[in-house]
């Protein structure tokens, strides 16, 4: 097979694996002086020549919620699991299409630094909340790739900033979207995750966000997710749960990784303020 038809192989492959979920390629030169130190960096192939990005996108529509005390991204089971399904079950399709090229599959435990690998990609802009944001889906994707030792035509080469209204930067609880650069322990997504104890400022702002996990706030705010359609992917609306009880099974979650101290203290917290604002009223 010459390679323009391996090309048209392995992009027949992809939308059949993939349906209706977005991807796009990106040269690896772009991304290799960016990786991120982990231990998946070993598996990426000798010889990489480019990263197919996929954006798998999960609001499920307002209803969803209404009543939640998580993020978003939480309320469906797992998506390490249920999208890394997915991604992997397409690199093995391309494996057996394909013989003797390399595709290694990924999904945020990765090397690559995955906002800016989808924008070179051509999925989407990327916001000043750091975010890619897609042109159907807003920023409510995850993203994960297949980097691959075969040349497929790249699409965009440079990354497009986002509208730059600068509402996530007003907007955020922490206010860390205003610093000068991006001190990730000062977000309030990060700082749910503290295993460490929260002071008494980290405690205020989670009590007031209502979310025991997670922050959504630059993408609630951001008007490029205004008109943000729902997910095509089933299975995240099949294991949605948008409110976690104090003691409940902490397994197959987006927050399992952390076992379930830290989540049961936020939930505390949370109600705690509750019980606190009863007796006031
Ligand atoms: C560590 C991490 C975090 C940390 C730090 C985030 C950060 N911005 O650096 C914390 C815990 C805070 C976090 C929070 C969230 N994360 Co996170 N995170 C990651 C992870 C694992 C690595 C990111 C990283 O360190 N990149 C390395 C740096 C050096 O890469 P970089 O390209 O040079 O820099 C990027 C960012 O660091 C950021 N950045 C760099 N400089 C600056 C400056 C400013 C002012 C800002 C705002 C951002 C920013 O934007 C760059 C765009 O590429 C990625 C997965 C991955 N492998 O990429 C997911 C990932 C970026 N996270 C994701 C998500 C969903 C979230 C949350 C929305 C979850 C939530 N609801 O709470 C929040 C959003 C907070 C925010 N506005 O960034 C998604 C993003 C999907 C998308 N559409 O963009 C990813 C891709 C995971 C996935 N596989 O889907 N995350």
């Amino acid at each position: 097979m010459d390679e323009k038809s391996i090309e048209n192989r392995i992009t027949e492959k992809l939308r059949e694996q993939l349906g209706p979920l977005p991807f796009g390629v990106c040269s690896y030169a772009l991304i290799k002086d960016r990786l991120i130190d982990c231990r998946a960096k070993a598996r990426i192939p000798a010889g990489a020549l480019r990263v197919i990005s996929v954006a798998f996108p999960y609001y499920l529509g307002k209803a969803y919620y209404e009543h939640s005390n998580i993020s978003m991204y939480a309320v469906p089971a797992d998506y390490h699991r249920i999208a890394g399904d997915i991604i992997r079950g397409a690199a093995e399709a391309l494996r057996e299409a394909v013989p003797g090229y390399r595709f290694e599959p990924f999904i945020d435990n990765s090397p690559v630094p995955e906002v800016f690998a989808a924008s070179c990609a051509g999925l989407g802009v990327i916001g000043k909340n750091g975010l890619l944001i897609h042109e159907k889906y807003g920023s409510f994707c995850f993203l994960g790739e297949i980097i691959t030792d075969f040349p497929l035509t790249p699409g965009r080469d440079a990354p497009a900033p986002c509208i730059d209204c600068g509402e996530c930067a007003r907007q955020c609880p922490s206010g860390v979207l205003r610093g000068e650069c991006f001190e990730k322990d000062k977000c309030l997504s990060d700082i749910s995750q503290k295993k460490s104890d929260l002071d008494e400022d980290e405690k205020e702002m989670l009590v007031d966000s209502g979310c025991a996990w997670g922050c959504d706030v630059c993408q609630k705010v951001c008007p490029m997710n205004e008109n943000a359609a729902v997910s095509p992917i089933r299975e995240f609306y099949e294991t949605a749960r948008p409110v976690f009880r104090a003691g409940d099974s902490v397994e197959g979650r987006a927050f399992a990784w952390r076992g379930d101290k830290v989540i049961n203290r936020n939930i505390d917290l949370l109600n705690s303020q509750d019980r606190k604002t009863k007796r006031e009223d």
